[in-house]
Order: C-alpha cells, then structure tokens, then sequence
C-alpha cells in the first residue's frame, strides 16, 4: 500500500455541498485538527471567558461570546462594533492561534476564496435552548473576504435566508467538525440559528461553539 493511500484511508471524510452562490458547506473539513483545535480554544476561553452580552435593544443575548484575533465583536446598550479590547478584562483579546487562523484559510481556499486572511474570530457558545435570530453580519469592512465558521459539539439547525428579512429561510444541519464558508453574493444573506436541541455530544458535553473567522479591515 502507497503512502499516500493510506493516508486517504486513514483521513476522516469531507464533502463539499453549496448552499447558495459563494456558500459552500465542507462537511468534516475540521478532521485531525480537532484536537489541537479544541485544546486552543480552552487557553482562549481561560484568557478571554464567554460572556452574555447585551443588544442595543437591551435584551441579554442566549449565546455566550468571546473573540480572539486583532479586535473583537462587542454589543452594549450603545451599540455594535469590533474592539480590539476585551471590555470585562480591558485587555486585548488573546492572539488567533496559528492553527485557526491557517484552517480557516484552508477552507475558505477550498471554496475559492484564496488568500482569506481574517483579523477576527468570533466565537459563540450555544447551551440548549440558545439561538441566533435572523440578521445580517455587516459590521465588517471588507464583504469581499467570506465569513468562515466552524461547527464544533452538538449539531445545531441553521436558517439560511436570502438579501431580504423576509426571503423564507432554508434549514441547514451542522453538525461538529463541519465548516461553512459565506462569500461572494451570500454574504449578505440574513440567517439565523434555531434554538438548540438537548444532547450530549461525547467530546464537546451539552453544547455547541461556533467560530466564525472575520476580515473586519
Ligand atoms: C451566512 N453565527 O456569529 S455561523 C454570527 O452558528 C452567526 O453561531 C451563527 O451568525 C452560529 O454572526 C452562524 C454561519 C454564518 C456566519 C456568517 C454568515 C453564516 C453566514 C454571514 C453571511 C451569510
Ligand atoms: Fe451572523
């Protein structure tokens, strides 16, 4: 046997489906990563803890968030934006570990957006019960990079919608270790995550992170 068989037999599985123009779901694309992946995410997470941030509206949002990278995503009573500063900590955020950032270029090439550099990760802790209403990520600079996410722990439902709040979304099942990428016309689409189902998922417990990597500039 080759090598290089053998190293197809042994890989996990990825498959590609394209959701919509310029999105692309990369079924397992996380595969030997995983473990490295998660063990960056726990030194992110001691350094930068999830929080519950509160909407302009002032409604206390069901996902917890933290961020890593050259600024992150933040919401208070006077609005949203990108900080390069935690505001619990008034420190930076932590640096984006190597590994993430070179993963989601990875993905981002395999959908045919080469040289994606993100200066953002936003990362989202769903429990049971947390959701993600409708919206349009359009804080950003920059809506010629995609947005790349990461699916890790228990699969969630995802609502994918159209330009228009009312354009009927579609249901999309991530599930961990898949990775989608939003460029090109979708970028702009509203979605949505539905609330999460009870589950125990054997590595990640009863939840569900989401991380999704940003060119903000
Ligand atoms: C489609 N997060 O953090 S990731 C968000 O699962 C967010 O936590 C969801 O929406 C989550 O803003 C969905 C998938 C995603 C992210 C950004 C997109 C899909 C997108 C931007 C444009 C279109
Ligand atoms: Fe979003």
């Amino acid at each position: 046997m080759t090598a290089d068989l053998f190293a197809r037999l042994t890989e996990r599985q990825s498959s590609q489906e394209v959701m919509a123009e310029g999105a692309v779901l990369l079924r397992g694309f996380v595969g030997k990563a995983e473990a490295e992946l998660i063990a960056a995410l726990r030194d992110i997470v001691g350094a930068a803890p999830f929080r519950h941030m509160v909407t302009p509206g002032g409604h206390q949002m069901s996902v917890a968030m933290t961020n890593c990278g050259n600024a992150g995503w933040v919401t208070d009573r006077t609005g949203y934006r990108y900080h390069a500063v935690d505001p619990e900590s008034g420190k930076p955020w932590p640096t984006m570990p190597l590994l993430l950032r070179d993963l989601a270029e990875r993905a981002a090439g395999r959908a045919g957006f080469g040289g994606f550099a993100p200066d953002v990760c936003l990362i989202n802790r769903y429990l049971p019960g947390a959701k993600m209403s409708l919206h349009q990520d359009k804080d950003e600079l920059d809506f010629a990079a995609p947005i790349v996410s990461v699916s890790l722990g228990l699969p969630a439902i995802f609502l994918f919608g159209g330009l228009k709040r009312s354009d009927k979304p579609r249901r999309f099942r991530l599930e961990h270790g898949d990775i989608a990428v939003w460029g090109g016309p979708s970028r702009l689409f509203f979605h949505g995550v539905a609330p999460l189902a009870d589950g125990e998922h054997p590595i990640m417990g009863s939840q569900r992170l989401n991380l999704t990597f940003r060119k903000i500039r």
